[in-house]
């Protein structure tokens, strides 16, 4: 296919309730929409999730912008006849930024499987169309209040609770929520926001039968996972340590994690989602979809690749409404028996809600021709 235009969708966004985590708080969203098009007039859209500090990762809105401007959106006007499997590669000499690649290699995928008439999901060599749906909570002002959230959670129909942990929110809380829900599948992710020093909080943690720990220790520091797993019965599952293929290699030659969240935007797109996919297929890792609040275009993206074999644990990918009074995609994502499902339409198989996109659009422009 040969795109002719590429533009980028400045969205804000306020999310149904604050979300806190061990590196911030969040309420308004700025959500950046990529959209592609080819010379016949097929679209394709991704979106890219980059925050707007360097918290998560050290990618951010902006920086995220100026590398889709200034670098990949011109390489890809310029490629001529392109296929979505190559886009990673034409844009691998900018190294890292992998959010702003994956937002516009994601929209690539979208367009091309559009012009297949397929839909995504199968596109990507997807097996199954239900996706069981988790629930990420963040960090609450009490125990009450946290426990309110989870409750209405799990009486919407959440398969499995997150519970987001930072030193002084982690062993006394896990252990409320586990008494008041015994049966519910439960797991915690740190984001990073422990240290070795702290094994003593990891042993008790380690008594409450969670699913598995994420990213309780440093993003860079493999090793000291692979130390912290070998004290550990609890799966520990890594979710920012894991940049690409060759993170999720020694992870695994290391014994420094049984499971990885995968994040399409985190590892730069689809080519080394499917690649990460293989590699847990061949060597037996976990593996799940995690999320970052994206819109209803993100997490579309998420549903279709939440539906490749390998994975098996629930994801981080809820309902439209666990985010947003209105989401900007028809129809919304909606929870059916705890699962979502992936749509038969082609591509992401949801359509923009022209309207609602009204109500958040900050700008819209074209990039990438000189
Ligand atoms: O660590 O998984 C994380 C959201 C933003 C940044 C990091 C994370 C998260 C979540 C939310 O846990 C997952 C979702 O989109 O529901
Ligand atoms: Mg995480």
């Amino acid at each position: 296919m040969e795109v002719r235009s590429i533009e980028l969708l400045h969205l804000e966004m306020q999310l149904v309730e604050p979300f806190e985590t061990s590196f911030g708080s969040t309420d308004t969203r700025r959500v950046l929409l990529v959209r592609v098009e080819e010379r016949g007039g097929e679209e394709g859209w991704g979106e890219v999730v980059a925050g707007e500090g360097p918290w998560y990762s050290y990618e951010t809105y902006e920086i995220a912008v100026h590398i889709i401007k200034h670098y990949l959106a011109p390489w890809i006007l310029a490629a001529g006849d392109v296929r979505a499997s190559d886009a990673y590669r034409l844009m691998s000499r900018v190294r890292g930024h992998n959010m702003a690649k994956a937002g516009l290699e994601m929209a690539l995928w979208d367009l091309e499987a559009r012009l297949e008439g397929k839909p995504l999901y199968k596109y990507l060599g997807g097996v199954k169309r239900r996706i069981p749906a988790g629930v990420s909570i963040g960090i609450k002002k009490s125990v009450e209040d946290l426990l309110r959230v989870v409750s209405h959670r799990v009486e919407e129909g959440y398969v499995r609770v997150k519970l987001k942990i930072k030193p002084g929110w982690d062993v006394d809380i896990v252990q409320r929520v586990r008494d008041e829900f015994p049966d519910v599948p439960l797991q915690v992710d740190a984001n990073a926001a422990y240290t070795l020093r702290d094994l003593q909080v990891m042993l008790k943690l380690d008594e409450l039968g969670l699913l598995m720990i994420e990213q309780p220790l440093h993003y860079e520091d493999l090793a000291d996972h692979a130390v912290l797993a070998r004290k550990l019965r609890t799966p520990i599952c890594l979710d920012e340590s894991i940049r690409g293929l060759h993170d999720a290699k020694a992870a695994y030659l290391l014994e420094a994690a049984e499971i990885i969240n995968l994040k399409p935007s985190r590892v730069g797109g689809y080519g080394p989602s499917l690649s990460i996919h293989d590699f847990c297929s061949l060597t037996g890792l976990g593996l799940w979809v995690g999320g970052m609040l994206e819109s209803g275009v993100g997490r579309g993206h998420l549903v279709a690749l939440a539906t490749l074999p390998q994975m098996t644990y629930p994801n981080d990918i809820s309902a439209s409404s666990r985010y947003w009074e209105r989401d900007i995609v028809e129809p919304p994502w909606e929870l059916k028996a705890g699962c979502l499902e992936a749509p038969e339409r082609p591509g992401i198989g949801v359509e923009i809600d022209e309207e609602a996109l009204k109500r958040y659009l900050r700008k819209r422009e074209r990039v990438g021709e000189g």
